[in-house]
């Protein structure tokens, strides 16, 4: 968290992967993304363990690109419908791609940063993620994504 102690100590960032959104109704964020902005609908899938309904956009120019995650909540459960709840709709969280989530982690972990599991879940596409706690990262929940190799998810 201090001074930059060498390339070794880093989490091996290698992209911005994604911009979660949080929303409240998912079809009206999808067709403001779609038919407003013109983004297009890159993958879409229902992730029970975290409680999501998940919309992948990104514009068409570009390829996939960072894409934009449209975020609703399954159920009562889920810390989208908290995080609706407390500060409703808008900006979720900021995705990083990572080399390797594991040693993501174990680069963070040991200079104090909390990580929200003790072992990598599933993402979007086959990825593996974890995040760290936005009260450490100056109030924005960051996703270390680490992508699925290329030709799976
Ligand atoms: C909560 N807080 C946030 C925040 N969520 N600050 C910035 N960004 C967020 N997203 C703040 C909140 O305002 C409080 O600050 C404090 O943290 C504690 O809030 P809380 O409501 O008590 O929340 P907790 O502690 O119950 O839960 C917060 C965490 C939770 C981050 C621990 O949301 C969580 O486990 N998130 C990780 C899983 C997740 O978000 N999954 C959905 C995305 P004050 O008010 O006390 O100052 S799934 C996804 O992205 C996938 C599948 C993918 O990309 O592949
Ligand atoms: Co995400």
């Amino acid at each position: 968290m201090s001074s930059w102690a060498g390339p070794e100590a880093l989490p091996g960032v290698i992209g911005l992967d994604h911009i979660g959104l949080a929303v409240a109704d998912l079809d009206a964020a999808v067709r403001l993304h779609t038919e407003v902005l013109g983004l297009v609908v890159r993958h879409r899938e229902t992730n029970a363990e975290q409680g999501v309904e998940e919309v992948m956009l990104s514009p068409v120019t570009v390829g996939p690109g960072t894409q934009v995650q449209l975020l609703a909540a399954l159920d009562e459960h889920s810390p989208l419908h908290r995080f609706l709840a407390r500060r409703g709709p808008g900006l979720h969280h900021l995705a990083y791609a990572v080399r390797d989530v594991r040693i993501a982690s174990d680069v963070l972990l040991p200079q104090g940063f909390r990580l929200l599991y003790d072992a990598p879940r599933a993402g979007t596409r086959g990825s593996l993620i974890n995040f760290v706690h936005p009260k450490d990262t100056g109030g924005v929940l960051i996703e270390l994504v680490e992508p699925a190799a290329q030709g799976q998810g």
